[in-house]
């Protein structure tokens, strides 16, 4: 059996902890679709936070409680940056992560496309499943938003910039919005910059192909899935494809589990609601993504037309919890 999870970071990296768990048992191998749109250049190095978060949690080097980041951290390099005044200081990098964007870097730098760099950070993490960018192309979370005239981080200049336009309104790097002012200014739109250039990395068409179920990780819908089906030709792959698509709600009773999916679902106007989110995806048979839907107890009666919708214990307190929705969420196929 052939399982393809779409995903971002932090929530996608605890899902696909359970979809390897029930992968192990039963014989079949996961192949990971990771968002790059969180990716940006900082101290000239390439961080891409959402494919290391999946990678750490995977391997068993992630820090638990963040999510993000190495277990056992030092942050020497960090404190002497901001000794030397070197911006952007609201963006913290730890000494044992940085090993790892220094061997990504140098492997970018050499050619490697990032695909082929992921594939060696796995040599070392052995994750268990295979993780492919959504491209190797350059695709970054932009946001637009107005107000707080400080909004110009000219440290992010070289890979975000800041475009203004005719309202004051400022486009500044997701990382920028989600860290630096999380998510607390005004804002108008997310974009994908660089999306329509992109195209879906190697294997990554492939493996949509050949897949016996899609899974969409309880990820962001909006900063995590939304940019990985941006790349242009991997939507219709999905919706294209042989395979049941089957998703997972990342909102419980009306809100996130955890992060800020509900600032961003109300950017788009989208209610932040199991049934909201099964909209946004919207129904394979309608044009969209979901012949499933699975949603909490907490949201029993949820509909989302066209998509069959079903309800089990969402909440990803451990391996064998996130294995169960797996389980859940396969028979909904
Ligand atoms: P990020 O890229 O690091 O923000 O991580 P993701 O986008 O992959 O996942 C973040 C999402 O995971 C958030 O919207 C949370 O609501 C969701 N999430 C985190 N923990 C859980 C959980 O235990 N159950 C469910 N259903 N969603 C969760
Ligand atoms: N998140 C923070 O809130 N503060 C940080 O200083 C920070 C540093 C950081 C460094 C490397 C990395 O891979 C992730 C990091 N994150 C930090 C988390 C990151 O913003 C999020 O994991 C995702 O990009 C959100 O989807
Ligand atoms: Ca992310």
């Amino acid at each position: 059996m052939r399982i393809v999870v779409l995903t971002g970071g932090i929530g996608g990296a605890r899902f696909l902890l359970g979809v390897r768990a029930y992968a192990r048992e039963v014989g079949a191998e996961v192949t990971a679709v990771v968002n790059v749109g969180d990716d940006l250049l900082l101290h000239g190095l390439k961080v891409c936070p959402d494919l290391d978060s999946v990678l750490y949690t995977l391997g068993g080097g992630a820090d638990r409680e963040r999510g993000w980041g190495r277990a056992g951290e030092t942050w020497t390099i960090k404190t002497e940056l901001a000794a030397y005044g070197a911006e952007p200081s609201w963006f913290g990098l730890g000494d044992k992560d940085v090993a790892t964007h220094l061997v990504r870097t140098t492997m970018l730098n050499a050619g490697y496309p990032l695909s082929q760099v992921t594939e060696a950070l796995s040599t070392r993490w052995q994750p268990g499943v295979r993780l492919l960018p959504a491209t190797d192309d350059r695709l970054e979370t932009h946001v637009v938003v107005s107000g707080r005239s400080e909004l110009a981080s000219p440290a992010l200049a070289n890979s975000a910039g800041t475009a203004d336009d005719e309202q004051g309104r400022r486009a500044v790097h997701f990382q920028e919005w989600w860290v630096r002012y999380r998510a607390d200014v005004p804002t108008h739109r997310f974009v994908f910059v660089g999306a329509e250039a992109a195209k879906p990395a190697p294997g990554v068409v492939e493996a949509l192909a050949a897949a016996d179920v899609v899974l969409i990780a309880p990820s962001n819908p909006v900063v995590s899935i939304a940019p990985v089906l941006a790349v242009p030709g991997l939507r219709e792959a999905v919706a294209g494809g042989p395979a049941p698509v089957v998703g997972v709600s990342p909102v419980i009773g009306g809100a996130p589990v955890r992060g800020m999916a509900d600032r961003c679902l109300a950017v788009l106007g989208v209610e932040c609601s199991a049934a909201g989110v099964g909209g946004l995806y919207g129904a394979r048979s309608d044009g969209g993504l979901l012949d499933g839907w699975l949603v909490a107890p907490e949201d029993e009666g949820t509909t989302v037309p066209g998509v069959t919708v079903r309800s089990a214990p969402l909440r990803m307190t451990d391996e064998a919890a996130t294995a169960a929705m797996v389980r859940a969420a396969l028979e909904l196929m």
